[in-house]
């Protein structure tokens, strides 16, 4: 080899070294981290939607961090409980932002909870994505509040004209719950969809969060003769009332309709076969075709032995959703420049399908109908 062939051969080789040394120091940059708080009810009266939110928002995060980063970057999630509680909401969240300094919150659970908590993040200016808050105005409490739930406002009218359409329904009986904001919203806004579609409100009954027994106000609505029972309430009183009015004769034939509480598969589980026919107004179902959605069902089925619910799908979405955000924010600790990021999130693709924030940093998709046939949730109609 001659001196000037083996001076150019060297320098091809350094200059590989070089570039692969400098490919690798690339590649293996540490990815930021992005240090996120959840607030979810773990206990309490909402503890059912709690736990398939903890398992889908896992889920999402795990799979961004075995990707090593690959996004440039990690997820450290703080979660919390709030223990279905408005001031136990408001203890968390001051904790979440003012001592573990999160960039944003995921939560909280109820409704009921975020139209306290929410206002002490919208303090701080540091957003909040709520999953499962269906209630009017919680997003109008500020402009760092968003959420990817539907509204009931959103979903019950659709609700309300298929199950009309199929049964053609004139008179019905509304039973809500008095002492929570999302109980009360669905109430408001089933007495407003029922009105629009000219259906007679025979009775209107009520209950409050804890009560078990519900035979005073059944035995009158049976006494009426109602259609269909109109319900708005969370799952623990939703399958107490389910189960009791079909044990007092309100017939098989009489569909018992529900709002987002209704959502929960511990709905079939606590109510068992009187579940069968129920109607509820969703956000999502486990059969989409979505690609995405398929494989979310999949790997959720894979980690946690029981397919995902359409609270633990709003999670694992919220979770894509803030990932999506925080790669155009160019900080994971900035949380003006996440809110801003946030309000531009376009077309994404998500379980939920092609996600956007409308203007009021509401989410903006179709709501479907759903059924129980045979001990699982079904697409009714759309
Ligand atoms: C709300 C709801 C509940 C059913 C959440 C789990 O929709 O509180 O807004």
């Amino acid at each position: 080899m001659s001196g000037e062939n083996h001076v150019k051969k060297t320098a091809v080789f350094l200059a590989l070294i070089l570039g692969l040394t400098g490919m690798c120091s690339r590649a293996s940059a540490s990815p930021k981290v992005a240090k996120i708080g959840f607030a979810l009810s773990m206990t309490g009266a909402a503890a059912a939607y709690g736990e398939t939110q903890k398992n889908g928002s896992r889920l999402a995060i795990d799979e961004i961090n075995a990707r090593a980063g690959q996004e440039g970057i990690k997820i450290t999630p703080v979660f919390e409980d709030d223990a279905s509680q408005p001031q136990q909401g408001v203890n968390v969240f001051n904790r979440l932002l003012f001592a573990d300094k999160v960039v944003i919150i995921i939560g909280p659970t109820l409704s009921n909870t975020a139209q306290v908590a929410d206002r002490i993040a919208q303090g701080a200016g540091a957003p909040v994505l709520g999953i499962s808050n269906t209630a009017k105005g919680i997003t109008d409490i500020g402009d760092y509040i968003f959420r990817d739930s539907l509204t009931e406002m959103q979903v019950i009218p659709n609700t309300i004209r298929v199950v009309e359409k199929r049964f053609g329904i004139k008179k019905v009986a509304l039973l809500y719950g008095n002492d929570d904001a999302f109980t009360k919203g669905g109430y408001d806004a089933f007495k407003k969809a029922l009105g629009d579609s000219h259906i007679q409100i025979l009775t209107e009954q009520s209950f409050a969060k804890g009560d078990r027994d519900f035979s005073a106000q059944l035995t009158e609505i049976r006494s009426l003769q109602p259609d269909a029972l109109v319900v708005s309430a969370l799952v623990e009183e939703a399958s107490g009332i389910v189960s009791q009015a079909r044990q007092l004769g309100i017939p098989a034939s009489v569909p018992i309709i529900g709002g987002n509480g209704f959502n929960s598969p511990s709905l079939i589980k606590n109510a068992g076969k009187a579940s069968e026919n129920v109607i509820v107004g969703a956000a999502w179902n486990e059969s989409s075709s979505n690609p995405l959605n398929q494989g979310f069902v999949r790997a959720y089925t894979a980690k946690f032995g029981a397919p995902p619910d359409q609270f633990a799908a709003q999670a694992y979405a919220a979770v894509y959703i803030v990932l999506d955000a925080l790669k155009r924010a160019g900080s994971t600790d900035n949380r003006k420049a996440l809110r801003e990021a946030l309000t531009r999130v376009g077309g994404l693709d998500t379980v939920l399908g092609k996600f956007s924030f409308t203007k009021g940093r509401d989410a903006d998709y179709a709501p479907v109908v759903e059924t129980v046939k045979d001990g699982a949730f079904t697409v009714f109609g759309q």
